[in-house]
């Protein structure tokens, strides 16, 4: 079965004034979409065609090599925001608690610490990219990517991501990336977050 963009689970308006209603609706409805029918163009016909796309992304030696990068580009683009959409809440915001934030503490330091370091990574990634907070074997740590790719190829799970191509922020921030990765902290859903750290301990 081909993949789908899945539904936004709030509305689009929802993350105003931090995230913008034509920012979501172009970002969701537009480059989400384009990377699910490019990476189901590449995928059909394939014995790939109907694994689930993080068992794609895990191995992607298993892919063709004509195929490699479409897919782990825009496999990577609909995995990467398919979490993203689900990472961010019109509740979101505010501090972990219970097991997470613990983790958090002794991986960073403090939260504090843990925000600039995803907010460093975020700004010095060059190009378009994420900065993800991963499950590395049973440590957590911070780390950027290129492009859409994703922290799963490498053996990792990612537990957050924050969106740092332009496409995500540029209607509102236009150049000041810095300023859209602190207002993105207004809306991250850490129960989900929480979640997925419970899921992958
Ligand atoms: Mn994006």
């Amino acid at each position: 079965m081909a993949y789908t963009v899945p539904p936004l689970p709030y509305p689009y308006e929802a993350l105003e004034p931090h995230i913008d209603k034509l920012t979501m609706e172009v970002h969701h409805d537009k480059h989400h979409q384009a990377y699910v029918d490019k990476v189901n163009a590449a995928l059909e016909g394939t014995p790939l065609a109907d694994a689930p796309i993080e068992d794609v992304l895990s191995d992607l030696s298993q892919v063709p090599d004509a195929k490699r990068m479409a897919v782990k580009n825009n496999g990577g683009g609909h995995y990467n925001h398919t979490m993203f959409w689900e990472n961010m809440s019109p509740d979101g915001g505010g501090e972990p608690d219970g097991a997470l934030a613990d983790a958090i503490g002794s991986a960073f330091g403090s939260f504090a610490d843990f925000q600039a370091k995803v907010k460093e990574t975020g700004v010095n990634q060059f190009g378009s990219g994420w900065s993800w907070l991963i499950l590395d074997g049973s440590s957590l740590a911070v780390v950027g990517s290129a492009n859409q790719d994703n922290p799963i190829s490498d053996g990792k799970t990612p537990l957050l991501g924050v969106d740092v191509w332009e496409h995500a922020y540029y209607l509102k921030y236009q150049n000041r990336r810095p300023d859209y990765i602190d207002a993105w902290w207004n809306v991250v859903n850490w129960p989900k977050v929480a979640e997925r750290f419970a899921a992958a301990s």
